[in-house]
């Protein structure tokens, strides 16, 4: 890339990550130093707030006081000991986690893609040794859209060729359905291999695509009418980020399989956990599924504080009165450039309309020289999503950074 108009700091860091490092993101030109709360600074001081928070994984603001707290105690402890041996943090963190969420068991993992891969075995047996499905014969049904990381099971899934295209050959004993389609849903549950539904309740990576109301509860009824498996991926949903702890409560609907990933250690480090009842869960034996760090004790201790945090400070309320604020304000702008706001809780975005294909990066470039930070994905969307402790000030502040940065892709373009 040019690096010509960045500072030499700034150009530096680019430089060294261009020669040294694979190619398999397209970053914007910032280098981050530091983090505080809805805050970055960049490596020259420049302030930003954050509008990604990590891909949702920093709900509770970076470097959370009390998660960086249990961390470096937990550290100078105890970091990893392996499954081969207990810890003394893993029973309690699965008591607290499961009466958290309310189910029998919990399978701690690292990833969110491995906390998907976790759920898919689990339905797999599930159908093997309960739905009485043939050996090497089950079916996972996914929606069109899905987005669940980057191994090559979850690219399996993928409809989107930025992930699979020459990646092959794929996992076979997948099927996709449109998304908010239940119509579509039931006929594939016609099959009697069917062991689950895997869906995320809003699509993240297709751009904060909403189902229509009622869509969650359809999904459960059919589930549980055809004796199939609701796996929900809340990796980006969960924790708060959309005004609920869930986003399946909007919907008051319980799925059989919980993932969560991402905020559940408050950026801190790669915590996943699958959570499921008895039936599902006690399927798998020993020596059958694990991971080396899974459920290794600063995980452990991590987590447990992450998730007390989100209740304590009441981050599901914020998320969820901030978010309404913040589209408002947004629709209240009334920029010619907006084709459509969308969103729920702080899990946001806007899709730009433009005839400058390139319009919706440009705006992220001045979006970060106006001290703002946001990424755009699909070509014309922008993801706004900031830590779920961001106030009121804060967001009216940023949606006039945001106005002005509008208007000056308006001087761009004329
Ligand atoms: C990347 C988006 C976010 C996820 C859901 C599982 C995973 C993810 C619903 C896997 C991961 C990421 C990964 C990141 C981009 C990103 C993302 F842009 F794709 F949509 F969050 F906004 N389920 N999402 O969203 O979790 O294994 O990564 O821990 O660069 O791939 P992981």
């Amino acid at each position: 890339m040019d690096t010509t108009l960045l500072s030499p700091n700034t150009a530096y860091y680019l430089e060294l990550e261009e020669k040294y490092g694979a190619h398999n993101y397209h970053p914007l030109p910032v280098v981050l130093e530091r983090g505080e709360g809805v805050f970055l600074w960049d490596v020259d001081g420049k302030q930003y707030y954050d509008f990604l928070s990590g891909y949702s994984a920093v709900n509770q603001g970076h470097c959370h006081p009390a998660i960086i707290n249990s961390l470096v105690e937990q550290a100078g402890k105890l970091t990893l000991t392996s499954r081969a041996f207990h810890n003394n943090l893993l029973g309690e963190y699965e008591q607290f986690i499961t009466q958290y969420f309310k189910y029998d068991k919990v399978l701690p993992m690292n990833t969110g893609v491995e906390g998907g891969e976790t759920a898919i075995k689990l339905a797999r047996r599930w159908a093997y040794v309960k739905k009485g499905v043939d050996e090497n014969k089950a079916k996972i049904i996914f929606a069109e859209g899905n987005f669940w990381g980057r191994t090559l099971a979850a690219i399996s899934s993928s409809t989107d060729p930025s992930s699979y295209h020459n990646f092959g050959p794929f996992m076979p004993g997948f099927e996709n359905i449109p998304y908010n389609d239940t119509i579509a849903l039931e006929k594939a549950f016609q099959d009697k291999n069917v062991a689950a539904f895997m869906v995320e309740p809003i699509q993240g990576e297709a751009g904060v695509v909403i189902p229509d109301e009622g869509y969650l509860q359809k999904v459960r009824e059919l589930c549980t009418t055809y004796n199939v498996l609701f796996i929900a991926d809340e990796i980006q949903t969960g924790l708060a980020r959309t005004g609920k702890m869930l986003a399946c409560d909007h919907e008051n609907i319980r799925p059989d399989i919980l993932i969560l990933g991402k905020a559940l250690s408050g950026g801190v480090l790669p915590v996943s956990a699958v959570l499921a009842d008895d039936c599902i869960m006690m399927n798998i034996k020993p020596g059958e599924h694990g991971s080396t760090y899974g459920g290794n004790p600063l995980a452990c201790a991590v987590a447990i504080t992450a998730l007390r945090v989100l209740r304590e400070e009441k981050m599901t309320e914020n998320a969820a009165t901030m978010g309404i604020l913040f589209r408002n304000e947004l629709a209240n702008l009334q920029s010619p450039y907006i084709k459509s706001i969308r969103g729920k809780g702080l899990l946001n975005a806007i899709v730009i309309n433009h005839p400058n294909p390139e319009a919706a990066w440009d705006l992220c470039l001045i979006l970060k020289e106006k001290g703002l930070l946001a990424k755009p994905t699909h070509g014309d969307k922008i993801r706004f999503a900031p830590p779920l402790i961001i106030t009121k000030e804060q967001i009216l502040a940023c949606v006039q950074i945001i106005a002005s940065a509008l208007k000056e892709l308006e001087a761009l373009s004329v």
